[in-house]
């Protein structure tokens, strides 16, 4: 008796659990869907702590790596391998800008809002990026949302 109620209280946290992270998928691509060389797709994405982005690499030759300055205060660096899938859980709420290295300067970056702590926003807009990546995190910056 004990046993059966325990095994159905684990299976409920653990339903509950998943049922509030969600997964989500951003492609890495030679040419976006607005004609743009060099883009991930979507280029903004909202998510709360806790869920999954996969960056596909649906085409060779891209990263995902972040930039020093537009990440939450205590949020880990990460970079991935060039032409591999690569998945990161965002547990800490705030504003994430990242980049693929190879196509940094052709402005194939890219931002994530955790929750809705935008706290580190203003920092990371002041962050000077190169060429066509400026332009659009400008733009991407704009879409965060408090
Ligand atoms: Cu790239």
């Amino acid at each position: 008796m004990f046993k059966t109620v325990s095994a159905a209280l684990v299976a409920m946290l653990v339903f509950a659990g998943q049922a509030s992270a969600a997964d989500h998928v951003v492609e890495m691509l030679n040419r976006g869907s607005n004609g743009q060389p060099m883009q991930f797709e979507p280029a903004f994405l909202k998510i709360e702590p806790g869920d999954t982005v996969t960056f596909k690499s649906v085409q060779p030759g891209h990263n995902v790596i972040s930039i020093d300055g537009m990440m939450p205060d205590g949020a880990k660096p990460f970079k991935s391998q060039v032409s591999k899938d690569f998945t990161i859980t965002f547990e800490r709420s705030g504003v994430y800008g990242y980049k693929c290295l190879p196509h940094y300067g052709m402005g194939m970056v890219g931002v994530i809002q955790v929750g809705d702590d935008t706290s580190n926003l203003e920092a990371a807009k002041g962050v000077r990026a190169p060429g066509r990546a400026g332009a659009l995190f400008k733009e991407l910056f704009g879409q965060v949302s408090g």
